[in-house]
C-alpha cells in the first residue's frame, strides 16, 4: 500500500546513491545542500522524496532511509538520453545559462521531456495526501506543477528554479515556451535564485500568455501565483566545523607541501561546465606569467573540475579545450616536478575539498552565468581563520550577497587579471576584514533559513 505524506519534494535525482557491498545491492545516503535543508521538514512531516534512483529500467520499490520515505521514478535508456541530456542539459540549461552554448533543440527530446515530467507528477499525485504541500526542484521538471495541479487541485504547489531564469528574448528561443511557462504557473509560489529572475518570470507571463500581474503576483484563471527571489545556501555551521577538523588542518598543511609550500596557492573547484568560466580563469593566470605578474613556483594553480555531463557533445567539447589550455601553460610555464596548473579531473570527498579551501590563499570562482553557486560560499565558510581572498564573478548569484569578494566580469580578460592579482596582493588585514563580513552574512543565511523562508511564503507551518 502507498504511503501518503502531508509533504512531499519532487527532484530528478533521489538524495542516494546505490552500492554494491558484500550483503549486496544497498542505499547510501548522498549528501546535499538539498536533503540538508529538507531533512527537518521531511522528518516533521513524514515526507516523501520522488525522485529517479540513477539507474534505467524499472525502479526500486520505494523505501525508508534516515527517516525518509524514498520513491523512485523510473527511467528508460532512451529517455536518460532524451530527457536528461538532452532537453534537461542541452536545450534548457544552456538557454536559461544566457546561451554560452549553443541550446539544441530536438523534437523527441521534448517528446521525453513531456513523458518524463508526467510521470513524476503522477507519482506525486500517488504519495501526496488530501491538502499536501508539494514542492517540485529545478528546470528538468517544469511541466511537473501544471500537471500535478491537474491531477491533484487540492495541492498546495511551490516549485524551486535552482538555476538562472532568463531574460524574454532567450526564453522566447524554446520551441517548448508556452508549455514550460503554463507548467510553472501551476505552482502557487515559484522561487528563483534571483529577484531580476523573479522579474523576468513576471514579464514573461504578461509578455507571452497576456497574464496580468500585480507586484510579484501573477493572476491565472482567477488563481494567485506568487513569483520571489530566494537564495539558497549551505550548512554553514557543518562546512564551519569540517573545516576546523584537526585533520582536514592537517591535510590542507600536507597539501601546500606537496605543492612545493608555495607563496601563492590559488584554486578553482567546479564541476566541468562550460558555465563555470574555466577556460578564462585559465587564460587569466597564463596571460599573468606571460607578463611576468606572476610566476611559478611562487604561485602554483589547483583546478578541480569534477567530471560531469560526461555524454553530452557541449561537455566533451569543453574537457577538451579545457586540457589544451592546461597543457599549453604547463608546457610553457612549468618546470620539471613543478607544473603551473595541477588539474584533477576527479571527484574528491567533502572533507577532501575542505582541506583543499583552507589551502588556498585565492580561490577562483569565474562562472559566465550561475543561479547562484555554491563552491563560493563553501569558501568564505571554510575559512573561520579569516585567511584567503575568493575572487567572484558579477555574472554568480553569489555575487549580490558576498559583496567583499574581488568581483569581476568573467567576459574581460583584463578584469578577471585584475582582480586575482588584487587578490593575490590584498594584505591580510584588509582580506580578513572582507572575510569577516562575509562570514557574517552566510551565518545569518544558510540553507535551512532559505528553506524555512520558501516555506513561510508558501504557507508551510514552521518545521520545529
Ligand atoms: C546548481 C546551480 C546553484 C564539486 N565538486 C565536488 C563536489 N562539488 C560540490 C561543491 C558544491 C556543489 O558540488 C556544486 O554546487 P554549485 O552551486 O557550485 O554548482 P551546480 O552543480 O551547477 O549547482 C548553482 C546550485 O544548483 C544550488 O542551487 O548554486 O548555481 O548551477 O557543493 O562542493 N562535491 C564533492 N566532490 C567533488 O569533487 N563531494
Amino acid at each position: 500500500m502507498t504511503v501518503r505524506s502531508s509533504f512531499v519534494v519532487v527532484a530528478n535525482r533521489l538524495p542516494v546513491d546505490e552500492i554494491t557491498t558484500s550483503e549486496g545491492r544497498q542505499w547510501r545516503p548522498s549528501p546535499g545542500g538539498l536533503v540538508t535543508a529538507l531533512h527537518p521538514v521531511l522528518a516533521q512531516y513524514r515526507g516523501t522524496w520522488v525522485g529517479w534512483s540513477g539507474g534505467v529500467g524499472e525502479a526500486p520499490e520505494p523505501f525508508d532511509l534516515e527517516g525518509i520515505r524514498l520513491h523512485p521514478v523510473p527511467l528508460s535508456a532512451d529517455e536518460l538520453e532524451r530527457y536528461y541530456e538532452g532537453q534537461s542539459n542541452a536545450t534548457i540549461w544552456p538557454l536559461y545559462h544566457d546561451a554560452v552554448e549553443t541550446p539544441v533543440f530536438k523534437r523527441r527530446w521534448r517528446e521525453a521531456y513531456r513523458t518524463v515530467n508526467a510521470r513524476f507528477a503522477e507519482a506525486a499525485a500517488e504519495v501526496a495526501a488530501e491538502g499536501a504541500t508539494v514542492w517540485v526542484q529545478d528546470y528538468q521538471l517544469q511541466l511537473v506543477p501544471a500537471m500535478l495541479r491537474e491531477l491533484r487541485p487540492d495541492l498546495r504547489i511551490g516549485f524551486f528554479l535552482h538555476i538562472p531564469f532568463p531574460p524574454i528574448e532567450l526564453f522566447m528561443q524554446m520551441p517548448l515556451r508556452a508549455e514550460v511557462l503554463r507548467g510553472l504557473l501551476g505552482a502557487d509560489l515559484v522561487g528563483f535564485q534571483q529577484r531580476l529572475a523573479a522579474q523576468n518570470f513576471v514579464r514573461l507571463a504578461r509578455h507571452l500568455l497576456g497574464l496580468r500581474y500585480e507586484g510579484q503576483t501573477i493572476i491565472v484563471d482567477g488563481r494567485r501565483v506568487k513569483a520571489g527571489a530566494f537564495p539558497i545556501s549551505i550548512d554553514v555551521a557543518e562546512m564551519e566545523r569540517m573545516a576546523a577538523d584537526p585533520q582536514v588542518q592537517a591535510r590542507a598543511k600536507q597539501i601546500r607541501a606537496e605543492l612545493g609550500d608555495p607563496k601563492t596557492v590559488v584554486l578553482g573547484v567546479d564541476r566541468l561546465d562550460y558555465t563555470k568560466g574555466i577556460e578564462r580563469r585559465l587564460k587569466a593566470f597564463r596571460e599573468l606569467l606571460a607578463d611576468g605578474k606572476l610566476s611559478v613556483p611562487d604561485a602554483v594553480m589547483v583546478q578541480v573540475a569534477t567530471p560531469s555531463r560526461e555524454r553530452v557533445e557541449h561537455y566533451q567539447a569543453l574537457r577538451v579545450k579545457v586540457e589544451r589550455e592546461v597543457g599549453r601553460i604547463n608546457g610553457e610555464f612549468g618546470r620539471v616536478g613543478v607544473p603551473a596548473v595541477h588539474y584533477l579531473h576527479q571527484s574528491y570527498s567533502r572533507s577532501e575539498l575542505a582541506a583543499l579551501y583552507c589551502a588556498a590563499d585565492v580561490m577562483m570562482v569565474t562562472p559566465l552565468r550561475d543561479g547562484m553557486n555554491l563552491v563560493a560560499k563553501e569558501y568564505v565558510a571554510s575559512r573561520a581563520d579569516t585567511g584567503g581572498a575568493l575572487v567572484l564573478s558579477e555574472f554568480a548569484g553569489a555575487a549580490t550577497e558576498l559583496r567583499q569578494a574581488f568581483l569581476c566580469n568573467p567576459h574581460d580578460p583584463d578584469g578577471v587579471k585584475d582582480a586575482l592579482l588584487r587578490a593575490v596582493h590584498v594584505d591580510k588585514v584588509e582580506a580578513r576584514r572582507r572575510m569577516r563580513i562575509m562570514q557574517r552574512h552566510l551565518r545569518a543565511h544558510d540553507v535551512g533559513q532559505w528553506a524555512r523562508s520558501f516555506l513561510n511564503e508558501l504557507g508551510v507551518p514552521e518545521a520545529t
